[in-house]
């Protein structure tokens, strides 16, 4: 049977509009929705090895001894590597991306469970993983710190004894704000409230595990890699730096990624190992982690315990936020942030509101658990930040006695307090808060919410509204204050147009599922105005892409997009000069109508882009020091980040007798100025939601006291499915960025961030009735059960 071409250009907004932003299919979308994709494990090279790691059972344990003997012998093994090999060519250890040190293969001890201890590399998967049953490993297990609280006791065990003069678990500290002026508002409020909150570390879980292929070829001495990566050209430096090649003897290639959500940020030891088992054997090696590894030793998210302050007058003006945070980070220093901000951007914990003073504390430690922090659409620690400030403004609101929303209405930076700083100095470019939140709440009918609230608390229904207002500061970053170990955050991209009008456009960040070949295209359709189908979006192979540091922190659009509608406008620029020479007219003669150049009062001379893309390339003379053909490149520096914002509201039914907690509605109203593609937008909040869905009442990473971990699987890690969600009810307002070329903000994290203090809220808004305060998430029926009998669940 005939399968039917998909229509890719249609355009439901507006019909009339032949290119440019609007709802539009997605162009990756025929071949993924089909199972043409290639990903990482869809790659196959002639002579394929492939190699699979041991992993350490304990959480802290001493290595004593590693017998590899048996697993040599085994069928089809061509190789097993220890930690110890590894040390003997300098390779044992890794920098991570925050300035520390991992191992790559345990060679002292392993420090939390599921470490890579050794590799075996064979002929086929099963042969690899059969033989790392045969490694025998004696170790010698030690107390583990587990427990993040007692990880700086005096008496806990010392998980780092490899760095020199490391006496305690301690990992740095961090601060910002005003901790004195602070206290003097703190002094003088008529009110403060104060509550303990816990972010439970959760899992990014994507679809596809992460792996690798490396292929190294001895004679070109040009090690190819393949692998799941947001970040390819970042990761290109760092194997640059740590090997000692030229980055041109390198090639990171990202096929399709299943999934990233800031999984595939860091670099795993996995991708190193692949890299000296091709080395060590000359021919190409696959590693592919299952699911298990990927859950119990790939980069986490979260684990902030935090504790949170909040100042006000008694009529509900609040003046000043405070807040004290112990970080776990596990047993290496994983994260992923620019190099300044070792706790992300947690720094915008002041949320929406203009207050007098805020300061904040952070210690963060070392644990025996997987390394990690800065993943699962987190905007850089924002999830926290957001988390703590809605949660405490939602406990002032009940202290007082006043509705959520008019406190919020009452304390919101004003439209014409932007640009904003903030007390913590960020400096928040645009904003409009007060229409976001209204139009949210008539969407939700709150008013009729709350009548109905209140009819329902009569009978003994529990019925709640939880409402968050975000503002996020997404587009890493301005590379005067940014970088990723010293390199700068800037994203270069490349625009060439070719003799019959079709363009390429290359870009530096790296799609993971966010539709930028689509998106990117419109946002070059917009500017040149030729149709998205001509346009090409190469990006993902550092051979064929400028340098730029990748795809997290929804960054592509504040900075790739940039550079994007930048690079186009300099194409436009020289067409305009050929234009005037074909139309024989001044350049200040043309005005571009979009798609050709026209004459400025005779609107039937004109050529279009087409045109003169054959004209830039084709024969006879070009204007005086126009070189022919038509093509730009630019590197772009962010001046600033954007800062998207979003008014959500939820509405919970808990079940009484069981407590269960029912998502009955969330609406979601979000602001990410110009909007690109509206129907990607609104995927790319839709599963923001989903995974809030998930955070606020089923995901948590758990230890037992040993350190084992307790969701290796996803029948104990739970994650939402389109049962345990409602259809979802999205508005938007547009606030453009006033820096941004085309005015546009990110919003890939935005309902990720948004999404888990409103549910949170309206759970503890419906536990009202019984003197809750707070809850800590996940919110899974015994938690509420629990909290409903006045018993906290220790997290
Ligand atoms: N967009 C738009 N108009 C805007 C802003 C964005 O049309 N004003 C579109 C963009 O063109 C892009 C998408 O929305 O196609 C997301 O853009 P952006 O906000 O710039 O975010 P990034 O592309 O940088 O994506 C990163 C972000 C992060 S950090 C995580 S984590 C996450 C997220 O995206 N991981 C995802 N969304 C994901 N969605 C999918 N399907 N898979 C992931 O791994
Ligand atoms: Cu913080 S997860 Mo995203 O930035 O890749």
């Amino acid at each position: 049977t005939a399968v039917q071409e998909p229509k890719l250009t249609t355009f439901d907004d507006n019909d009339q509009k032949p290119v440019g932003y609007g709802r539009m299919l997605r162009k990756e979308d025929p071949r993924l929705l089909r199972g043409r994709g290639r990903f990482t494990d869809d790659v196959q090279l002639p002579g394929m090895l492939h190699l699979a790691i041991l992993r350490s059972p304990f959480a802290h344990a001493r290595i004593v001894g590693i017998d590899t003997s048996a697993a040599e012998a085994a069928p089809g093994v061509r190789a097993v590597v220890t930690g110890a090999a590894l040390a003997e060519q300098g390779l044992a250890w890794m920098p991570t991306l925050s300035n520390d040190v991992q191992a790559v293969l345990a060679t002292d001890k392993v420090r939390f469970q599921g470490q890579e201890v050794a590799f075996v590399v064979a002929d086929d998967r099963y042969q690899a993983r059969d033989a790392l049953e045969l490694i025998d490993v004696e170790y010698d297990v030690l107390d583990p710190v587990i427990d993040v609280r007692k990880a700086l006791a005096p008496d806990a065990p010392l998980i780092r004894d490899d760095l020199e003069g490391k006496a305690d678990n301690h990992c740095f500290d961090w601060e910002t704000g005003d901790e004195e002026a602070t206290a003097a508002v703190f002094a003088k409020a008529d009110v403060v409230v104060e509550t303990d909150v816990v972010y439970p570390r959760v899992h990014p879980a994507p679809m596809e595990t992460c792996g690798a292929v490396a292929d190294f070829d001895p004679i070109e001495g040009k090690l190819r890699l393949w692998s799941t990566t947001q970040a390819p050209h970042a990761h290109r430096t760092l194997y640059a730096i740590v090997a000692g090649l030229p980055e041109h003897k390198i090639q990171v290639i990202a096929p399709d990624i299943g999934g990233g959500f800031g999984n595939k940020v860091p670099i795993y030891p996995g991708y190193v190992c692949a890299i000296v088992a091709s080395i060590v054997t000359g021919k190409p090696v696959k590693w592919m982690e299952d699911r298990s590894e990927n859950l119990i030793s790939t980069g986490f998210a979260r684990d902030y315990i935090m504790r949170g302050e909040i100042a006000a007058t008694r009529d509900g003006k609040i003046l000043a936020i405070r807040t004290n945070v112990l970080a776990d980070h596990g047993a290496f220093n994983g994260t992923a942030a620019p190099v300044k901000y070792p706790a992300g951007f947690f720094g915008v914990f002041t949320g929406s509101y203009d207050i007098e003073a805020a300061y904040c504390k952070m210690t963060a430690v070392y644990t025996n658990k997987a390394p990690g922090g800065v993943a699962y659409a987190c905007s850089f620690r924002i999830t926290e930040a957001v988390y703590l400030v809605e949660r405490i403004v939602d406990t002032l609101a009940y202290e007082l006695g006043m509705d959520p929303a008019e406190l919020r209405l009452k304390n919101f930076i004003q439209p014409e307090q932007f640009p904003y700083e903030t007390k913590t100095g960020w400096v928040y470019d645009s904003g409009n808060y007060e229409p976001t939140m209204r139009l949210a709440m008539d969407i939700a009918g709150y008013a009729e919410l709350r009548k109905e609230q209140e009819e329902k608390r009569a009978r003994g229904e529990l019925m709640g509204i939880g409402i968050a207002f975000f503002t996020e500061a997404v587009g890493a970053g301005p590379r005067k204050n940014m970088d990723i170990l010293g390199l700068g955050m800037a994203d270069g991209c490349e625009l060439r147009v070719h003799p019959t009008g079709k363009a390429v456009v290359r870009l530096s960040v790296k799609t993971q599922g966010q539709g930028h070949e689509t998106t990117f295209a419109q946002i070059v359709a917009e500017e040149i105005g030729i149709p998205p189908a001509d346009i090409e979006v190469v990006h993902g192979d550092t051979d064929q892409t400028p340098f730029g540091l990748g795809t997290y922190g929804s960054r592509s659009t504040p900075v790739s997009g940039a550079a994007a509608a930048l690079v186009a406008r300099k194409v436009r620029d020289k067409a305009q000069i050929i234009a005037s020479a074909m139309l024989e007219v001044t350049v200040a003669d043309l005005e571009w109508e979009k798609g050709k150049f026209q004459v400025k009062g005779d609107p039937g001379k004109s050529v279009t882009i087409q045109q003169i893309a054959m004209r830039a390339h084709g024969a006879g003379d070009l204007p005086d020091g126009i070189e022919g053909g038509l093509e730009a490149q630019i590197c772009y520096n962010p001046s600033n980040l954007t800062y998207p914002h979003g008014a959500y509201i939820c509405v919970v039914d808990i079940d009484p007798g069981t407590a269960q907690v029912k998502v009955r509605r969330f609406i979601a109203v979000d602001d990410c100025g110009t909007r690109i593609n509206p129907m990607i937008i609104e995927g790319q909040v839709h599963g923001g939601l989903t995974d809030g869905v998930g955070m606020a009442l089923m995901e948590m990473i758990a230890f037992d006291e040993d350190g084992n971990c307790l969701g290796a699987s996803l029948m104990d890690y739970l994650i939402p499915t389109s049962l345990e969600v409602p259809d979802w009810e999205t508005g938007y307002t547009v606030t453009p960025s006033p820096h941004h070329p085309i005015g546009a903000k990110g919003v890939g994290e935005s309902a990720t961030v948004g999404s888990p203090p409103a549910i949170v809220n309206a759970v503890v808004d419906a536990l009202k009735p019984f003197g809750v305060r707070h809850a800590d998430m996940p919110l899974t029926p015994s938690r509420v059960w629990d909290a409903m009998r006045g018993q906290a669940t220790p997290p």
